[in-house]
Order: structure tokens, then C-alpha cells, then sequence
């Protein structure tokens, strides 16, 4: 796990000095009781184990409101159990992203799978136990365990892409506010699960019906119970796709605590926060979903392209649907060394809802491009993985762009459209290679 910077390290320092206690709940959902013995249970305890790097034998022992010996010596050693290599943005909630390098791989493992969390992840995450309810407009409201979900429905495997609308945020300037994600809030892992549309069916979607709200089980991070950290739809017509799952696997085993375990929904292509985690409900909706992060400015851009740091009034934002056309390098390893005159270079491509047409990489500063070989991808909602052997004239400095272009014709642009809260940055990924001939 990477160093947190000082200013990282702060945000925790802050709590405990503030309130020990609520510092305890607040970072990783420990319910204290009058005695002083903290309790941690389920995903507080995972989330806890998570940071400081083992599970806790003793936790029912271990007092409220200490700050861990852990963190004593500073954050240097933080690791999220069953993750490895994330870059740590933020510890309150956990918010940690995937360097570019370790994206390599065609079907993401759960150890390099990002974390975006906007509230404490719950601490009850029993499978057994878990029930996920769909109401509102449908004919037959249904509350499923995850084996009736098995049971009832057809189980699929797709590769999925999962990306944050602020991924790639870190580039605009003037900078926006929330986590300063470079290029790693997005993976394409594998998941298990029964089909959202199927599912749907089976509740018997209304005529009326306008959207889904999704709702889970994580709380809101000022400890409040009335409200949500969380709750976004989509319009049902993207609902009702093939591509979309309510997954209980993640490559092949329980999802990862932080991604959502027992429960959660995928929608590859739009907003990852489109993809409910910890998912308890569904409901389906005579208007378009009103939830927490749903308005306002959130995940929302302006209507119209606009000049960098120009204010937009509320009204002109809309909602982000599908997310742009993007691809990244993920081989080699930016500010690498290249012995020789050629390199491999390897990456991923995707386009929200549709198909990548083609990937060219340029190592002068764009001046030409280079088609790469492209894959087609394993399924609808997939990455696709492209690579390119490019040949240096001489030794020296240089970079490699990659850019795609998807089947509307429509290429990653080289400038970033600004807008005020850094959302679908799409431009060229570069990558520094020392090429020593
Ligand atoms: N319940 C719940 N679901 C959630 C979130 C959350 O905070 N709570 N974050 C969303 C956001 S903004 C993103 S980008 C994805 C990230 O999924 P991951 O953490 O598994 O990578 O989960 C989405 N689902
Ligand atoms: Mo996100």
C-alpha cells in the first residue's frame, strides 16, 4: 500500500483528536458500547481489518476510541486487506484507485479492483441473511435471498467494466473538488450474478414506470440514519439491458467487502455510481429518481460546452448516462526504461454502451498514429484489449499516447472539456518512456 501524504493522514488525526468515539464510527462503522469495549462486526470490522492489514482476533476486547498503534507511526503501512497496490485518496470514506500498470490484466483481479465508497459500508454483510426487495411500480413486489436469486433466475458470467464518473478528475484546472482520481477509478472484473432486466420481469415492470432507484445497506458518513450516502437510478431502458447484473461473484469468489459484498448491482458503461453496492432494494419509479447524489450538480455536467472555471447555474446541468469512449496503457509501466529500439505497448478501450472501433497509439507527440490490434470484447459491457509494437528512431525521451475512436465515430479529444465538477475527463493517456537503445 502507498504512503498517504501528510495531508491525507490529517483527515484521521482530526477525528480522533476531535471525538474518539464517533472517530471509531466514523472511519470504520465500530459501534461502541457503554462500556468502552468497541464491537466490530462484519464489514465495520472488514473495513477496519482492511486498513490496518490483518484481521483482528481480539476486537471484541479492543477498547473505543483508541487510535489504532497501527496509525501511531503514520499511515506508511496501511493496507486493505485483499487489495494490494491501490493508491489511498482518501481514508474517510475509502476511497483508493489502481495505478495503470497493475490494469494490465484482460479480466481485473479483485485485489486490483478500485474503491469508491461516498459512506460507511455496513457491518452486516451476511449472505445468508441477505434480502434484496423490488417495489414500487411493478405488479408483483418480490423480496429475494441470494439463493432464490440463484434459484429462479438464470446465473451469468460477464466481464464488466465498472468506471467512477470522476475518474481522470486530478487533470482539471481549475481543479474540481472531490477525489483527486488520476487514471485508476475504473476495472473490468468478472462477475457472477442474475440479470437486472430478468429479475425485473419477473416483478412485472408497470407501463408508468420512468426509472429505478437503488438503494443499499452502507450509512451516511455523519452517522445520521435518516440519511443516505447514496441512491442513484437509471432510466429503464437501460435497466432492462442484457449487459446489466445483480452480482454475488466477483471473479469467481464472494465480492471483496469493499466492492459491495454480499450484494450489488453492475451496470457497465454508465456512472459507477449507477452500481448500487451493498444492494437491499430496488424500486422502479413513475419519475425520475430523486435520491442523494441523483441532483443538484452531482454526477451531473452542463448542458452546453462551457470555458474552464464559468459557472453554471443549477438548472443547466444534466444527468451523465452512458460514460465517453476511453482507453488506457497499461504496459509498460509509465517512467519505465526501454532497452532496445522497440516496446510492446498494451492497453484496455471501452465506450459506454458501445463498441470500440479502434485504438492508435503516436510516440511523437501526436504528429502520427499508429493503428493497434484491437480485440473484440468478451462480452457486451467488457474492455477491450489492444496493443502495438512501436519502434524508437533513437535514444532519448519520449511518450506514448493512446487514443480511441468508438463505432459513432467518436474519438477521445486531446484537451479536456472542463466542467465544474471533473466528471468523464476522456483525454489521451500518456505514458514516459526512457528509451535507452
Ligand atoms: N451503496 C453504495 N453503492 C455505491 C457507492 C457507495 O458509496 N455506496 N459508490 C458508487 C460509486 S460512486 C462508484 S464509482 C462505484 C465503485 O465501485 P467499487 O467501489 O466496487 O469500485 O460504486 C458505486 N456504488
Ligand atoms: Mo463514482
Amino acid at each position: 500500500m502507498k504512503k498517504l501524504d501528510k495531508n491525507q493522514t490529517q483527515g484521521i488525526y482530526k477525528y480522533y483528536e476531535n471525538n474518539p468515539e464517533s472517530a471509531d464510527e466514523k472511519i470504520f462503522g465500530r459501534v461502541s458500547y457503554p462500556d468502552r469495549r468497541g464491537f466490530l462486526k462484519g464489514a465495520g470490522l472488514a473495513t477496519m481489518a482492511a486498513v490496518l492489514g490483518g484481521a483482528i482476533p481480539f476486537h471484541r476486547n479492543m477498547p473505543a476510541g483508541i487510535i489504532p498503534a497501527a496509525f501511531a507511526e503514520g499511515l506508511d503501512n496501511v493496507v486493505i486487506e485483499g487489495k494490494d497496490g491501490l493508491t489511498v485518496l482518501n481514508d474517510r470514506p475509502m476511497n483508493a484507485e489502481t495505478p495503470p500498470h497493475l490494469l494490465d490484466d484482460d479480466v481485473t483481479p479483485t485485489k486490483h479492483h478500485f474503491i469508491r465508497n461516498n459512506g460507511i459500508p455496513p457491518m452486516q454483510a451476511d449472505p445468508a441473511s441477505w434480502k434484496l426487495t423490488i417495489d414500487g411500480l411493478v405488479d408483483k413486489p418480490l423480496t429475494l435471498s441470494i439463493a432464490d436469486l440463484k434459484k429462479n433466475f438464470e446465473v451469468v458470467e460477464q466481464q464488466l467494466v465498472v468506471e467512477c464518473g470522476g475518474n481522470g478528475r486530478a487533470f482539471f484546472d481549475p481543479k474540481a473538488s472531490g477525489n483527486q482520481w488520476t487514471y485508476g477509478a475504473v476495472a473490468c472484473s468478472n462477475w457472477t450474478g442474475v440479470r437486472l432486466a430478468d429479475v425485473l420481469k419477473a416483478a412485472g415492470v408497470k407501463k408508468d414506470a420512468v426509472y429505478t432507484a437503488h438503494y443499499g445497506a452502507d450509512t451516511h458518513l455523519s452517522g445520521d440514519a435518516s440519511k443516505l450516502p447514496i441512491s442513484r437510478g437509471v432510466p429503464m431502458v437501460k435497466a432492462m439491458g442484457k449487459e446489466n447484473l445483480i452480482a454475488f461473484a466477483q471473479n469467481g469468489e464472494a465480492l471483496h467487502p469493499m466492492n459491495g459484498a454480499p450484494l450489488r448491482l453492475v451496470i457497465p458503461g454508465w456512472p459507477g455510481s449507477c452500481s448500487q453496492k451493498w444492494l437491499k432494494r430496488i424500486q422502479i419509479r413513475d419519475q425520475i429518481h430523486d435520491g442523494p447524489k441523483m441532483m443538484g450538480t452531482a454526477y451531473r455536467v452542463p448542458n452546453r460546452p462551457i470555458a474552464p472555471g464559468e459557472e453554471v447555474a443549477k438548472e443547466d446541468f444534466e444527468i451523465i448516462e452512458r460514460m465517453p469512449v476511453k482507453s488506457l496503457i497499461t504496459s509498460p509501466q509509465t517512467n519505465s526504461q526501454v532497452n532496445g529500439s522497440e516496446a510492446m505497448i498494451r492497453g484496455h478501450a471501452w465506450s459506454g454502451d458501445r463498441m470500440v472501433k479502434k485504438v492508435q497509439v503516436s510516440i511523437d507527440f501526436g504528429a502520427t498514429w499508429m493503428d493497434a490490434d484491437l480485440a473484440k470484447p468478451n462480452n457486451t459491457g467488457a474492455w477491450q484489449t489492444f496493443k502495438a509494437k512501436v519502434k524508437f528512431p533513437q535514444a532519448g525521451y519520449y511518450e506514448v499516447w493512446a487514443k480511441a475512436t468508438d463505432d459513432k465515430g467518436i474519438s477521445q479529444p486531446f484537451a479536456i472539456a472542463w466542467n465544474p465538477k471533473g466528471y468523464l475527463n476522456n483525454t489521451f493517456h500518456r505514458i514516459a518512456l526512457i528509451v535507452k537503445g
